[in-house]
């Protein structure tokens, strides 16, 4: 069959309903092909970083793989701050990208939106994919595409395919395994005898502990062991704190659930009680420095188990080839004490005033926030990069998978196009949290919304310009964003548009948003030096640490 035709058949095969992408002449037939009827359903937005981050927030919602279609050079090379941030935070996108045929290229005149040669933009895929192929051989085309796909799924990661124009109507075999097969990708195997005594060593470790703990990080969550995990935190009894990536793996209003980790500027009781622990039971996370709350590692070895990246290292010693499935099935068939501890949830907010008609400060937004999630609990909160990265750890996100944002990458420009390919894919209506700053990057995909039937709150934290850095920087004016009409700007594209500067107001606008069945865009004005609480020990820790000078 045409490889272009093939391509469309296997991503159905495998589940793929979506596509994201924007034309251009070197992907066009590859496109169409797409687009046909009976194909997929072709979503296009304005601009490819948007396109980017849409794929993977439908990828994170809904735990299947986002692809995405765009053109050679221009196109390519636009989505590289989004797949980095897939990469970096273990999201299964498939990129396809168009480029020149071969008997163009053999004119040896240079082809439109060549950087530097052909194969530089291979090249940069190869740095930030788990796999990237030129499907240049019609040979081994099929299989080629499947190798790539199966990567993907393995490592909950990006991986890319370039598709030349003159390839997309080429004939290519197609082996019988891959006719015959059922469409189901698989996760990686582990060793079982490394899994059985990984596992007996955890649960004497755990039977001999009196005050364990359980951290859920995100491989529990990519790796689709979010009910598993909530039976083994609930057999064990012991508290379950998330970390900043992870937030919303686990239900927040759960009796064990503890908070939001973030190292030393956790709540001082979550921090207190991880200092109490004998026994802490990381399951999925990675060490970052922002998982750790901005300061080096000081992880008590003897007194923790990391299962993550296919190892267990339990104190000193590590088994290699234990997958953090097989691990956690594991546990929940091993006979494990249990334990009682009552838990309290915490978070960095002072005590709930009322709500008033003064002029809107952060953490009473924060307040709002959650008073209309516990009213609206079937909402997915987003959260951009900026203050509201941190602010967004005390949202309360009663079920599980209510919570995105990027923790770690923290790439401005996530949170509209991400909130769009997300109610695409898992049809729950998103609550974005986004800075002024962050929503001039990509916050014109709104605008995209009505022709999907998408409707989206966002809420514009308006504080004037990329206030986060304002405590570290005396030359504020370096700082400053123009303002921007918002609420008219939702207006003229469709939705509907508020502006408020009181806690009182954001309420009544919030209100109003659950009604209306168009998107909504709130602009909440907020003084420009007002953060929140973990922003300000955040940046205190940082500036402590010498990461950020005065300028
Ligand atoms: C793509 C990208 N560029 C730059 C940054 C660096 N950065 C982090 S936060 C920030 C400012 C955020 O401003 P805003 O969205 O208005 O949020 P605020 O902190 O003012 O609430 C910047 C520029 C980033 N994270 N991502
Ligand atoms: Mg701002």
């Amino acid at each position: 069959m045409a490889l272009g035709d093939f391509l469309v058949a296997y991503l159905r095969k495998i589940g793929v309903t979506h596509l994201f992408g924007i034309p251009g002449d070197l992907v066009l037939r590859l496109f169409l092909r797409f687009g046909a009827r009976r194909g997929l359903r072709v979503v296009t937005l304005s601009h490819e970083p948007g396109v980017g981050f849409a794929a993977d927030g439908y990828a994170r919602a809904t735990g299947r793989i986002g692809v995405v279609c765009v053109t050679y050079g221009a196109g390519g090379h636009n989505m590289v701050n989004p797949v980095a941030g897939s990469f970096s935070e273990r999201v299964p996108l498939l990129v396809l990208s168009g480029g020149p045929g071969d008997e163009e290229r053999k004119l040896g005149t240079l082809i439109h939106h060549q950087a530097k040669e052909i194969e530089s933009q291979l090249r940069i895929y190869r740095e930030l994919t788990c796999a990237a192929r030129l499907l240049d051989d019609p040979h081994t085309a099929a299989e080629t595409v499947h190798e790539v796909v199966k990567a993907i799924w393995r490592e909950q990661r990006p991986g890319y395919l370039e598709v030349h124009r003159d390839m997309v109507e080429r004939r290519i075999p197609v082996p019988r395994e891959l006719i015959e097969w059922d469409g189901a990708l698989h996760f990686a195997r582990s060793d079982e005898s490394n899994v059985a005594e990984a596992v007996r060593d955890t649960v004497a470790r755990f039977n001999a502990a009196r005050r364990p703990m359980v951290t859920v990080g995100i491989e529990a969550y990519r790796y689709k062991l979010r009910r598993e995990v909530q039976r083994l935190a609930e057999h064990m009894g012991a508290p379950v704190a998330t970390t900043v990536l992870s937030k919303g793996a686990f239900p927040e209003d759960h009796p064990l659930f503890l908070g939001v980790h973030i190292g030393a500027i956790s709540p001082p009781a979550i921090l207190h009680r991880v200092d109490r622990a004998d026994l802490v039971i990381n399951l999925g996370a990675m060490q970052t420095d922002m998982e750790l709350g901005s300061r080096p590692p000081q992880v008590t070895r003897d007194r923790s188990i990391w299962a993550v990246d296919g190892r267990v290292h339990v104190s000193f010693h590590t088994y290699t080839d234990v997958h953090i499935r097989d691990f956690v099935r594991g546990l929940l068939r091993a006979r494990l004490r249990r334990h009682r501890e009552s838990v309290r949830y915490h978070d960095n907010l002072p005590r709930e005033g009322r709500a008033t008609a003064e002029p809107l400060e952060v953490t009473a937004l924060l307040h709002e926030v959650n008073r209309f999630l516990r009213d609206h609990p079937r909402h997915l909160v987003i959260t951009e990069s900026g203050d509201m990265l941190f602010a967004g750890l005390d949202v309360r996100v009663g079920r599980a998978g209510g919570y995105l944002a990027q923790g770690f990458y923290a790439s401005m420009g996530f949170g509209v196009p991400g909130a769009l390919g997300a109610q695409l894919g898992a049809g729950v209506r998103p609550l974005v949290l986004a800075g002024d700053g962050a929503f001039q990057m990509t916050g014109q995909e709104i605008a995209q919304a009505p022709r999907y039937g998408l409707n989206p709150i966002v809420v514009v934290i308006n504080n004037g310009g990329w206030q986060i850095f304002r405590p570290v920087v005396r030359r504020t004016a370096l700082l400053d964003l123009p303002p921007w009409p918002y609420a008219e700007l939702a207006r003229a594209w469709g939705g509907r548009g508020f502006r408020v500067d009181s806690a009182l107001a954001l309420r009544a606008a919030l209100a109003e948003a659950a009604r209306s069945r168009s998107f909504v865009l709130i602009e909440a004005r907020v003084m420009p030096d007002d953060l929140s609480p973990v922003s300000r020990k955040y940046i205190q820790a940082s500036a402590r640490h010498g990461r950020w000078a005065r300028a």
